[in-house]
């Protein structure tokens, strides 16, 4: 598949997607979701892949749903109107559980705005740095929608119910700052800062013990359903199948040898 909507690139451990329609800022049309889709399915299945970038061209990062977009567009009365579940079916709902079950960290550049769909596709990443002239807006209120994409999952397991509602309801703007002071991301950064700091997290993740982050994300994610009994096997099950791994062998030799671990990320 050649992509005119995104940028895709892989090397040295490190998978780039970049959403690449920066004059409509980054939102999504049904192409690009498409493109979208295909590059996740050769992340997932390129074992060279150890982390994978998700970001936007341009000044903002991704402003949810392009609502120019046919495929959304409402109808002139209820009965003419289009199935805006079919596109969240179709789209929005693979896309945000693809992003969470990859077995491999996902670093999300947040490089501007982030609306609607965009906020909630950067929240659903593993580790989102931001540039702190970047921004978070739950727009969907504002054209009579709720938060999808994960929003309502994600919000009030960041920041409470309290937060998750105002922010939701009110669909006001919230600074990277104050995101990264509320827990809803890992980092804001000075804007000039933003491209070193992601190009450092991406270098010590692609040389990390994959098999285990891919298993720390698991069971964070599964600890937010589980309970403490369950929680607990799931890491004995979990653990026991990282002590047979190469990674694990490394990692005691490294520290015993007293030298840095070439994991492999098996
Ligand atoms: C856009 C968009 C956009 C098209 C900026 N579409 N052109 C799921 C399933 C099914 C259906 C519905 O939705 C969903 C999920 C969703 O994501 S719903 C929420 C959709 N997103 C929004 O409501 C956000 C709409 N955008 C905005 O509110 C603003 O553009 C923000 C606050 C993001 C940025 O504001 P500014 O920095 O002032 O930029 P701008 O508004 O001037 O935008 C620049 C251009 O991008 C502009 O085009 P133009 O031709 O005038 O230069 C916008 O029309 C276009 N654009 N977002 N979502």
């Amino acid at each position: 598949m050649t992509y005119e909507n995104i940028l895709f690139a892989s090397a040295n451990g490190i998978a780039r997607l970049t959403l690449n329609r920066p004059e409509r800022l980054n939102s999504f049309n049904d192409a690009m979701h498409a493109e979208v889709r295909d590059a996740l399915a050769r992340v997932k299945t390129d074992a060279s892949v150890r982390v994978l970038l998700l970001t936007g061209a341009g000044r903002g990062f991704c402003a949810g749903q392009d609502l120019g977009d046919r495929a959304v567009a409402p109808g002139a009365d209820s009965r003419s109107a289009i199935d805006l579940g079919a596109s969240i079916e179709r789209n929005y709902k693979p896309l945000i559980l693809t992003l969470r079950a990859l077995p491999l960290p996902v670093v999300c550049a947040v490089n501007g705005v982030a609306a609607g769909a965009g906020a909630n596709i950067a929240l659903a990443c593993d580790i989102v740095v931001a540039a702190k002239s970047a921004s978070f807006i739950q727009a969907f209120s504002k054209i009579g929608l709720i938060p999808d994409s994960g929003g309502t999952y994600f919000l009030p397991r960041l920041v409470g119910t309290a937060r998750a509602i105002g922010l939701s309801m009110l669909g006001e703007r919230l600074i990277a700052e104050q995101a990264a002071e509320w827990g809803v991301i890992w980092q804001c950064v000075e804007d000039a800062h933003l491209h070193e700091t992601v190009e450092k997290l991406l270098r010590t993740l692609a040389g990390a013990p994959t098999a285990a982050l891919a298993a720390i994300k698991r069971a964070l994610y599964a600890s937010l359903r589980n309970d403490l009994e369950t929680q607990l096997e799931l890491e004995r099950d979990l653990q026991r199948a990282l002590g047979y791994g190469a990674d694990y062998r490394e990692g005691v030799a490294a520290f015993t040898e007293k030298r840095a671990p070439r994991f492999t990320g098996r």
